[in-house]
C-alpha cells in the first residue's frame, strides 16, 4: 500500500499547476487550488511560525472552494469565467471592501501575488550557490512580489519567520524528491508551468484592471 507520506512530493504539488492550464489558455480552477492545498502542507512543514502564514492562504483556499460548491459552481471553472462572471454582475469591490469583501478575483488576486513570490523564490533556489542563504532568497522574493501589498507588522513578522528556514539543501531535501541535484532538475522541469499559470492570470487580471484590488 502507498505510504501517503513518502509519496507526498513537491513534484506531485507542482504538477497541479500544469494541469491548470487548459487547451484555450484559460486557468482552472480545481488544480489551482489543490496546487495551494498541496503548498500549504509544505508551509506546515516549515514549523509554528509559518502558522499565521499558512492559515490565511487556507482562509482564502476555502473561500474559493465554496465558490466551487455552490449553485454558481460553473461560473468558477476557471480564472476566466470567474472574472467575466463576477464583474458582469457586479460581484467585485474595486474602491473599497464593503458589498463584496470575499470576491473570487481578489481572493485570486492574492494568491495570484503569491505565487509569483513562490516563482521567484523556488527560481532563485533552484539557480543559487549550494552555500547561499535561503532567508536571503525568500527575502529578495518577498520583497520583489508581496512586501508592497503588506503593512509593516506582517512585513517585520514574515522576515523574522525567514530567518528560521533550514539551509538549500536541507530545503532542496524536504521537497522529497531525492538528492539536492534531483530537486533541482524537478524545478528545472517543473518552473515552466509556473511561470505560464502566473502569465496567463497577470494577462487576465490586467486586461480587466483587477491588479489594485481591495
Ligand atoms: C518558504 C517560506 C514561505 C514563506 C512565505 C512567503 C510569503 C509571506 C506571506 C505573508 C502572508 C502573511 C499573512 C497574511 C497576509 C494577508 O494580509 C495578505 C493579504 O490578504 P488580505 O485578505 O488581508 O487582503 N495575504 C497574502 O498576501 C497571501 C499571502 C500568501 C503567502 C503564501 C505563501 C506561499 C507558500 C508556499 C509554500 C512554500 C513551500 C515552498 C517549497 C517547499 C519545499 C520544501
Amino acid at each position: 500500500m502507498a505510504d501517503v507520506d513518502t509519496d507526498f512530493n513537491l513534484k506531485v504539488v507542482l504538477v497541479n499547476f500544469k494541469q491548470c492550464l487548459s487547451e484555450k489558455e484559460e486557468v482552472l480552477m480545481d488544480p489551482y487550488l489543490t496546487g495551494w492545498k498541496g503548498l500549504i502542507k509544505f508551509l506546515n512543514n516549515l514549523g509554528a511560525v509559518f502558522a499565521f502564514i499558512s492559515k490565511d492562504v487556507l482562509t482564502k483556499v476555502q473561500i474559493m472552494e465554496k465558490f466551487r460548491n455552490s449553485e454558481q459552481k460553473e461560473n468558477y471553472f476557471s480564472l476566466q469565467s470567474m472574472v467575466k462572471y463576477e464583474i458582469s454582475n457586479n460581484l467585485v469591490d474595486f474602491q473599497k471592501r464593503a458589498d463584496h469583501p470575499d470576491s473570487g478575483c481578489r481572493t485570486i488576486l492574492r494568491l495570484h501575488r503569491a505565487l509569483h513570490w513562490l516563482q521567484l523564490f523556488l527560481d532563485g533556489l533552484r539557480t543559487s550557490q549550494e552555500d547561499s542563504k535561503t532567508s536571503s532568497l525568500c527575502t529578495d522574493s518577498y520583497n520583489i512580489a508581496l512586501a508592497t501589498y503588506h503593512p509593516w507588522l506582517i512585513r517585520k513578522a514574515v522576515t523574522v519567520a525567514f530567518c528560521t528556514l533550514p539551509s538549500r539543501n536541507a530545503f532542496l531535501e524536504t521537497m522529497n524528491v531525492g538528492t539536492p541535484e534531483e530537486a533541482v532538475e524537478m524545478l528545472s522541469d517543473a518552473m515552466p508551468f509556473i511561470g505560464q499559470v502566473y502569465q496567463l492570470s497577470q494577462k487576465l487580471f490586467e486586461e480587466n484592471a483587477l491588479l489594485d484590488l481591495p
